[in-house]
Order: structure tokens, then sequence, then C-alpha cells
């Protein structure tokens, strides 16, 4: 508990007053494995090099960023995801960048993603269902509570952690529910609700559909 409230949130400074952000750096960290790839750069295992903390952490190009004029998006993701503490929302722990990346420390999830899982079994049983749908629903009651729209649940977006919790992983939709209207749509479409799909006014209850 002390490694984690040292690493996301506090700093001591030399002068012993206590910094609520830490700047971290590239040098920060020792890179793992590659965990996967995305649209904009990579995600690697991490670990933070003073207290052994485990993280992944995704690293975008600032260039790809720019040319596809998502980093507004980015920011907001940003400032919506940091700011949720939740056991089954993947947490956002902190971020830095240099002249040509962005780097996200997000939280590891040991066991990987449920959408792996769900194919190697072809299906869940109802028990092991339900159990995914309870968590899924206690991170939506939480998210709609911060006013949080998702936007884009689906089993690809969804990460296990060491007891098989589930994480929700993307933002890459979600919004602030006051600002919820419409957008270009992109992307798979099929676990867009019907008001989605239509372009109609859209709330909090497209992530249960
Ligand atoms: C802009 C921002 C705040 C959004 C932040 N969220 C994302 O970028 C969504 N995202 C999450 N993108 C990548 C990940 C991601 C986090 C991908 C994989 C993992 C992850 N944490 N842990 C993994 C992980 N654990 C694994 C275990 C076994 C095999 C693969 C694994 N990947």
């Amino acid at each position: 508990m002390v490694f984690f409230l040292n690493f996301s949130l506090f700093h001591f400074r030399e002068d012993s007053s206590v910094s609520e952000i830490k700047r971290w750096t590239l040098n920060d960290f020792d890179i793992g494995r590659a965990l996967g790839k995305g649209k904009f750069g990579h995600v690697y295992l991490a670990r933070e090099r003073k207290s052994g903390f485990i993280v992944a952490l995704k690293v975008l190009y600032r260039a790809e960023l720019e040319s596809a004029n998502v980093e507004k998006q980015l920011r907001r993701e940003i400032e919506i995801q940091s700011h949720l503490r939740h056991i089954n929302i993947l947490r956002l722990y902190g971020y830095f960048y240099d002249e040509k990346r962005v780097y996200l420390i997000l939280e590891y999830a040991p066991n990987g993603e449920l959408y792996k899982k769900l194919r190697a079994v072809t299906k869940f049983t109802e028990d092991v269902a339900a159990q995914y749908i309870q968590q899924m629903a206690h991170a939506l009651l939480y998210l709609h509570s911060k006013h949080v729209i998702h936007r884009d649940i689906k089993p690809e977006n969804l990460l296990l952690g060491l007891r098989g919790e589930l994480k929700i992983a993307d933002f890459g939709w979600s919004v602030h529910a006051p600002e919820a209207r419409r957008q270009t749509l992109c992307g798979t479409l099929d676990y867009l609700p019907p008001e989605m799909v239509e372009g109609r006014e859209h709330g909090r209850h497209v992530d249960v559909w």
C-alpha cells in the first residue's frame, strides 16, 4: 500500500515538501515484453525501478496522434480515466512524454484479455458469464455515478486481473454525460445501440445495450 501511494500520487522532494505530481520519465522504468499493439502504439510490460511496481506502459507516437487529429480526444481520455478508482476499471496511474512519444502508465492486468479467454472456451458457463456481468454492472454504476458514459463496451476492451476480476480498459469513446451528443462513427458497429447507430441523442443507457 505504501508502494502504491508512493507510486501513484506522492513524491517526496529534497526539501521534504510533498508534491502531488511525480514527473515520470522513461528512465524510471525497466521495459519488458510487448503486451499488445494498438492503432497508435504499443503496450509493454514495465517495472518502476524504485518500487518494483509492475505496470503496462502504453507508448503513443505524437506524429501519429497529430496526423490523426486525436490529441484532444487523448487529453480527454486521460482526464477522465485518471480520476476513476474502481476495481473493475483499469487504472491510469499517470503519463509523461518526450519529443516523439506520449507514455501512459496503466494498470497491468495479469490475466490478459477476456476476448481471448472467451475464444479459448467458445462460451462461458452461465455461472461465469453471470459473474462477469455482475462486475460489469458494478463498473457501469460507478462510471455513470461519475457522469461518464463509456459508449464502447465490448469483449475486446475488457481485461482480467490476478483473480479474474473484470477490468474495463479502453476509454477511447467515453464522454462526460453533459457533452453526450453524437460523433462521427468509426470502428465496429457490432455492439452499438440503435440510438447511436441512428445518430440520435443518447445517454448512459448505451452502456447497458
Ligand atoms: C488515453 C487513455 C487514458 C486511455 C487509456 N487506456 C488505454 O489506452 C486503453 N489501453 C489499455 N490500451 C492498452 C491497454 C492495455 C492495458 C493493454 C493490455 C494490457 C493492459 N494492462 N495489462 C495488459 C495486459 N496484460 C496481459 C496479460 C497477458 C497477455 C496480454 C496482456 N495485456
